[in-house]
């Protein structure tokens, strides 16, 4: 593909990409990998894990469904004897990573995320969005490791399954919807098996379940997509998750549409249901963006998901960003973290943005 060839040489000119390659690849190192809990980061610390092998002394991902310091657990990190860390699509901020993280291991992020990078954070983290370059061109953390592969064939399995899983409907309009086509074709499969692959790993954190998120990525290291298809422990989980997203269609509540264009809903419940229920909302109302405030009690939290297929949001983001709000996210779909009190407050806050944007566009 000709977009990956220029892609590819901006990477290389990435000190902290180089850095990672040269020093967390190539050298003997001990490594212990931290991953984001979605199909992307499973699919992505997979990578690592084939890549790598018996040289990854240690894998998890942080505390399902918190991003940043209080999700991390370094002592577990230190106790494997790791010299270094690789944290791998999650999106929390690279400072707050770096703050948290044991003395003397050292410490690389590859990400795709739309995070603000300090001058330290520049130093170990290799993220070309972060950096300014397309989104669009890096639709995933397993594309970025692709390229920092050099496109090794026997990893391309695990690349479009992340481009699948961060991508969702998204993918046909994409660049890279060639990419996963020719890699099914290959493999005697079709987009749907992906499609069904991202759903079957998807389920354990929606039902919160590091272990199994942990399974999924040694059986998807080991047997690739198909064998992630007829995995026992994950077709029941999925059983399991679907159940939870049954009961948040019957809690959903509609709210009061704020202006014409922007659609807010409202849900309590106890699994980590957002982005699936978020997405779904969005096929539904495609010329929309939709507004999901998630409660989520046992977590103490509420995610307002912020996602649209038709308008790009990263301006927003940033917008919201700039006025102090804890934002994170990509270019069609954010999410604002915030607790039950200032919940209101923060939603008023987004759905102004949005409708005052919309009304000078109509
Ligand atoms: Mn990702």
């Amino acid at each position: 593909m000709s977009s990956a060839s220029t892609t590819r040489s901006s990477l290389k000119e990435v000190p902290a990409c180089i850095k990672f390659v040269e020093e967390a690849l190539k050298r003997d190192k001990k490594v212990y990998v931290l991953h984001h809990w979605d199909a992307d980061g499973v699919a992505s610390a997979a990578i690592l894990l084939r890549v790598l092998g018996p040289r990854i002394v240690g894998m998890s991902t942080p505390r399902i469904g918190m991003y940043g310091a209080s999700a991390l657990n370094p002592s577990e990190i230190e106790r494997s004897g790791a010299d270094t860390l690789v944290v791998l699509d999650y999106g929390a901020r690279p400072d707050e990573i770096l703050a948290r993280m044991p003395q003397g291991i050292q410490t690389f992020i590859v990400d795709h995320h739309a995070v603000k990078l300090s001058s330290d954070a520049r130093r170990c983290c290799c993220n070309p969005v972060a950096l300014g370059m397309g989104e669009a061109e890096y639709p995933s953390t397993t594309w970025v490791l692709y390229e920092l592969l050099n496109t090794p064939s026997d990893i391309v399995d695990l690349v479009a399954l992340g481009i699948v899983g961060d991508l969702g409907p998204a993918l046909a309009t994409s660049e890279h919807v060639l990419f996963v086509d020719n890699v099914a074709a290959e493999l005697n499969m079709t987009l749907n098996d992906f499609v069904r692959a991202v759903e079957l790993i998807d389920s354990c954190y929606r039902v919160v379940d590091s272990k199994c998120v942990e399974h999924a990525v040694r059986v998807l290291a080991e047997k690739g997509v198909e064998g992630v298809l007829h995995d026992e422990v994950l077709i029941n989980t999925r059983e399991l998750a679907s159940r939870y997203v049954e009961s948040a269609y019957d809690r959903l509540q509609s709210l009061k549409e704020p202006c014409p264009g922007v659609k807010v809903w409202k849900l309590r419940l106890d699994s980590l249901v957002t982005s699936y229920v978020g997405r779904s909302l969005a096929r539904a109302y495609p010329d929309d963006v939709i507004l999901l405030a998630h409660n989520i009690p046992s977590l103490n939290v509420t995610y307002v998901y912020v996602r649209s297929y038709s308008m790009p949001l990263r301006k927003f983001l940033e917008k919201l960003r700039e006025e102090g709000l804890n934002v994170g996210g990509k270019d069609m779909v954010f999410v604002v973290t915030c607790s039950e009190e200032n919940c209101d407050e923060v939603l008023s806050k987004i759905t102004t943005h949005l409708c005052r944007d919309l009304s000078k566009e109509g």
